[in-house]
């Protein structure tokens, strides 16, 4: 399941995802964080159905040193916020278009939190996740001068026409 998990190492950037089918949505941050540089692992663990779990590896990883929590989850979405609630460290949340509201009530969701309990929402969908990667690479960028230089060699990437 996961790419890189936090129980064999503690990467930079944790990926949380509220179930396996989130999985799809966030695979094109994997090519992003591997250029910026960027140690990852990927759990899943649901805010409603494995709380436990969650704080588990919050604690586990915040110890390791990681840096950046990236939060995928669709529905009611509570994923992200409750990372936040956890962690000091920055939260990047993804909303995920699972079921009728096709990812409306996931985003709402998620943008919403209340004031000194910042989720640093994306666009919906496998976009956001890829923006969730930029984001982390920019906010890690600012103390890192070898991932600064990957952002600023991606964004000429993207000035010629790259994606
Ligand atoms: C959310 O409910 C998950 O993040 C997922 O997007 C959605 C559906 O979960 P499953 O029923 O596929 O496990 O908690």
């Amino acid at each position: 399941m996961a790419k890189k998990t936090v129980a064999k190492t503690t990467p930079t950037v944790v990926i949380l995802l509220g179930s396996k089918s989130d999985l799809p949505v966030i695979e094109g941050m994997y090519p992003l964080l591997e250029r910026f540089g960027l140690s990852y692992g990927v759990e899943v663990a649901s805010a409603h159905r494995q709380p436990e779990k969650l704080k588990r590896i919050i604690n586990a990883s915040e110890k390791g040193g990681t840096q950046v929590y990236v939060a995928a989850a669709g529905m009611a979405a509570h994923l992200p916020g409750v990372v936040a609630s956890m962690t000091a460290k920055p939260v990047i949340g993804v909303p995920v278009a699972a079921g009728p509201l096709q990812g409306f009530d996931a985003l709402m969701s998620i943008v919403q939190m209340p004031p000194g309990v910042p989720v640093a929402t994306v666009a919906v969908g496998s976009a956001g996740a890829r923006n969730a990667a930029c984001l982390a690479a920019r906010i890690l960028a600012l103390k890192d001068a070898k991932v600064a230089t990957a952002v600023d060699e991606y964004r000429k990437d993207l000035a010629r026409g790259g994606k």
